[in-house]
């Protein structure tokens, strides 16, 4: 593959690419400090200025920022522009709590979907290409982020949306889709899908881009067969823009970050110190050059890890590797975001004590999701259709509350295992 969205800055020297960051963080941490009062109180606390941040070396002298941090400043705290100079919201799938909203200027969505268009370029696209869009639509990033990208490279964007998997197939095969962009496992589900109406031939896909959730190289491996494509990953979280912080290229082995506009760095995530190349730890980004919504040193939780090691596709941008895990509790099944803390939260309001497992698989690439959960002496009964009817109200309760339904099994008193110190709540037995 010889093509580059945006070439000098995808193959910049290290002196060209640190030069650029060096120049923006400046202006950024004046942006921050000037606009976002967070921002200031947490500097002053740290006896930071602006004028003390002159190069990228002194990122080290901020203050990390986390996921809390925003959902205290929701909606307007870590607003950095005035709103009427904004023109977008997205939003994180948190379902219940306080949502993070992202805001965007015009600019903001620009330098996000010139993101995108670089990971499309990346992957063989080119405005010949038909760019079949079945990542979600709305607050959730996906859909609008790699529809602008699509727009970008000026390939023809067919803004499909998840879901009416029937409806999606007959429009890959009607209007011959070229490139497919959705998360790893509605891609399975479709090839699965695609083969049982004997369409694969009718197929012209040759590309897909897929990320939002973890996703093994074995899986990678059984949809490049099945859909008879390359599969590439994309990565990217709402806080930061959405989809296109990192995109794979050719080689296939991991993502180049836009380190442009997404300054990496690798944590331990108990110690909270910097750690070198290649080590693994939790990816903090600072956004260099966001205006609506910058955010400083903001901690992932997501496990992976950094390497300049050179690239066969020409691109000098770091890369970082699949992400390994999460360092918090959180949980994505199926693309949706998980606490263990929400289905607590339900249990004890239904009644029930503490006393659960969460049971996560992936059976042909589909999340298999399940709470077993103990009946309190009340609740025991021995009549199978009571037992059914509570499993289905907790079921209810359950889904309105994470906005996807688990299995819900009802076991005997004390027959989950206790623990003396950390209970584990969750067994996660995708091997990703
Ligand atoms: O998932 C943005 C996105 C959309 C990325 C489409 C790629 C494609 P959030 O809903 O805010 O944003 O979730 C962000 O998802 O912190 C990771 O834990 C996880 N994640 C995203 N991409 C990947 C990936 C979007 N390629 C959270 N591999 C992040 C593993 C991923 N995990």
């Amino acid at each position: 593959m010889s093509s580059y969205y945006q070439e000098k800055i995808e193959r910049a020297s290290r002196d060209e690419m640190r030069a650029l960051q060096d120049e923006r963080i400046v202006k950024q941490v004046q942006h921050v400090y000037k606009n976002v009062a967070p921002y200031r109180e947490k500097m002053k606390e740290k006896g930071v200025e602006p004028g003390d941040i002159k190069s990228i070396d002194d990122l080290g002298k901020l203050p990390f920022t986390t996921k809390d941090d925003l959902r205290d400043g929701y909606p307007y705290g870590y607003l950095a522009m005035p709103l009427a100079d904004c023109v977008r919201i997205q939003s994180t799938s948190g379902t219940t709590g306080k949502r993070v909203v992202a805001f965007y200027t015009q600019h903001d969505i620009d330098l996000w979907e010139d993101c995108c268009a670089r990971s499309i370029v990346a992957v063989g696209g080119t405005k010949d290409d038909v760019v079949h869009v079945s990542y979600g639509y709305g607050l959730f990033t996906g859909g609008p982020g790699l529809n602008g990208g699509s727009h970008k490279v000026g390939s023809l964007t067919l803004p499909m949306s998840s879901g009416l998997t029937e409806r999606q197939i007959q429009f890959m095969t009607d209007l011959g889709s070229t490139i497919l962009c959705c998360t790893p496992s509605y891609a399975a589900m479709m090839a699965e899908t695609i083969h049982a109406e004997g369409l694969i031939d009718d197929i012209k896909l040759k590309a897909g881009i897929f990320g939002a959730e973890a996703w093994s190289e074995e899986m990678r491996r059984d949809i490049e067969k099945n859909l008879r494509i390359k599969a590439y990953d994309i990565y990217g979280l709402t806080e930061t823009t959405g989809p296109g912080v990192s995109y794979e290229c050719s080689e296939q082995t991991g993502m180049h970050v836009n380190e442009d506009h997404f300054y990496p760095e690798i944590i331990d995530p108990d110690t909270l110190e910097l750690l070198p190349e290649d080590s693994k730890g939790e990816i903090v980004f600072t956004n260099l050059t966001k205006e609506a919504f910058p955010l400083m040193r903001y901690r992932t939780r997501d496990i992976t890890r950094l390497t300049r090691k050179e690239c066969s596709c020409g691109r000098t941008l770091v890369k970082m590797a699949k992400p390994m895990g999460r360092s918090d509790d959180m949980l994505i099944i199926r693309g949706v975001n998980v606490f263990p803390s929400q289905i607590e939260a339900v249990l004890l309001g239904q009644g029930y004590q503490a006393n659960y497992v969460i049971i996560v698989d992936r059976v042909n690439h589909t999340d298999t999701f399940e709470v077993q959960v103990e009946m309190p002496e009340h609740i025991f009964s021995d009549e199978v259709r009571k037992i059914e009817k509570s499993e289905g109200e907790l079921l209810l309760a359950m889904r309105s509350v994470l906005g996807i339904s688990p299995k819900v099994r009802l076991v005997a008193p004390r027959s989950i295992p206790r623990s003396e110190g950390k209970a584990v709540r969750v067994i996660d037995k995708r091997k990703i």
